[in-house]
């Protein structure tokens, strides 16, 4: 069947994405809680090859050491029976009321490290139940006010944090790497490394950055305005892209978490088109929330459509990038030329001076005259998308 995803197109969903309940700033659960069996057994009927959770979604807070050993032994089970994996695992960090301002830059020492005890304990179930990336979004590591964060401070906080994590995989040999999740604001009013950059940007500055990537949502660039792809380019460019949220979002706006492929539709080919042709081999992870309008035939219906959404578009811009007359198109609008360096293999600022053909000679009104053609590109491009 056409579209019909299989566990080689590598998608994953977070528990917590079928399994909302639909509460909301403004109204009650409107569904009833989802078992963590039934959600991989749902997800493996569909096509999934991967389950991601926090450790509250699988493990509720509070519970007992006996009581955690029996989720953790049917969850195992639901693995083993269906064949599904969890590729990555997180920790939540942000629920529970002591994490009201924050858990590894919570002003609060004692909240600090009780958060790195919870991140840990759950890295050791990451590590046994195989997954290879542990993703860390600090959701609510931010503030409301001016003088309520020392920014700098928790900076500082933060990278002791994520070094002090690292040391300690080292130490156990876990093959396990983080992923830094950002996100503008919401729950906090501005939340730290709030973008993809900032986020490159704090890893270089760590003691082992070779164990950290980034993990961004398609949702979370959009809500600051800015290019999904153009921040996951970057992310590859950096050698850092190592798992992603993909979802769908209209515009600036709260986190809207909507199937993937819905929202910003453009965006999401070209985000397909990049990560099928970049050579991105991490998972398709879905962070999404089935709108609360949903019962659950409408939540399998949502997932089922972030995968057929991606296969699709799969389809298109490998089309796309087949179609002879985008290959023209392409080279019309040079970047052929762009993926050419801009000196010559060692061409020294006195070459470069000397060549009176770059500078004294060139004719600048004709360069300038030159069309980029990139309108004609870009309606191939729509044609593609559109199916016609
Ligand atoms: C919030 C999110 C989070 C993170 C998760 C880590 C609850 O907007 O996107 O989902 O993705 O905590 O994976
Ligand atoms: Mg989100
Ligand atoms: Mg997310």
């Amino acid at each position: 069947m056409k579209y019909q995803p299989t566990p080689d197109d590598k998608f994953s969903f977070g528990l917590w994405t079928v399994g909302w309940l639909g509460r909301d700033p403004f109204g009650e659960a409107t569904r009833t809680p989802l078992d963590p069996v039934e959600a991989v057994g749902r997800l493996s009927e569909l096509g999934a090859y991967g389950i991601t959770f926090h450790d509250d979604d699988l493990i509720p807070f509070g519970t007992s050491q006996a009581e955690r050993e029996a989720h953790v032994k049917r969850f195992r089970q639901a693995l083993e029976s269906t064949g599904m994996t969890v590729p990555m695992a997180t920790t939540n960090l942000f629920s529970h009321p002591v994490f009201k301002d924050g858990a590894f830059t919570a002003n609060d020492r004692d909240v600090r490290r009780y958060a790195l005890r919870k991140t840990m304990r759950n890295i050791d179930l990451a590590a046994e139940l195989g997954a290879r990336t542990y993703v860390a979004w600090g959701g609510r590591e931010g503030a409301e006010s001016g003088a309520a964060k020392d920014v700098r401070a928790a900076l500082d906080r933060m990278k002791e944090a994520f070094d002090f994590l690292a040391q300690y995989v080292t130490e156990q040999g876990y093959g396990l790497r983080f992923a830094i999740e950002p996100k503008p604001n919401e729950p906090r009013g501005d939340i730290l490394l709030p973008t993809v950059g900032h986020a490159l940007a704090f890893i270089d500055r760590l003691e082992r950055p070779e164990l950290f990537g980034v993990n961004p949502e398609v949702g979370h660039e959009q809500m600051a305005g800015l290019n999904f792809p153009h921040g996951i380019a970057q992310a590859m460019w950096s050698g850092k892209l190592i798992h992603l949220d993909l979802n769908g979002q209209s515009g600036i706006k709260y986190d809207q978490d909507l199937r993937f492929g819905a929202g910003d539709l453009r965006s999401a080919f070209w985000t397909v088109d990049l990560l099928e042709s970049g050579g991105y081999e991490g998972p398709r992870h879905f962070d999404f929330k089935p709108p609360r309008t949903e019962d659950y035939d409408g939540v399998w219906a949502s997932a089922a459509g972030c995968m057929r959404n991606y296969l699709i578009l799969r389809e298109r811009a490998a089309a796309f990038r087949a179609d002879p007359a985008v290959q023209e198109a392409l080279r019309t609008s040079r970047l052929d030329q762009l993926a050419r360096p801009t000196l010559g293999e060692g061409e020294t600022p006195a070459q470069l001076l000397a060549d009176t053909a770059v500078f004294e000679e060139f004719d600048v009104d004709a360069a300038a005259e030159r069309g980029m053609a990139f309108e004609r590109l870009d309606q191939l491009a729509m044609d593609h998308l559109l199916g016609v």
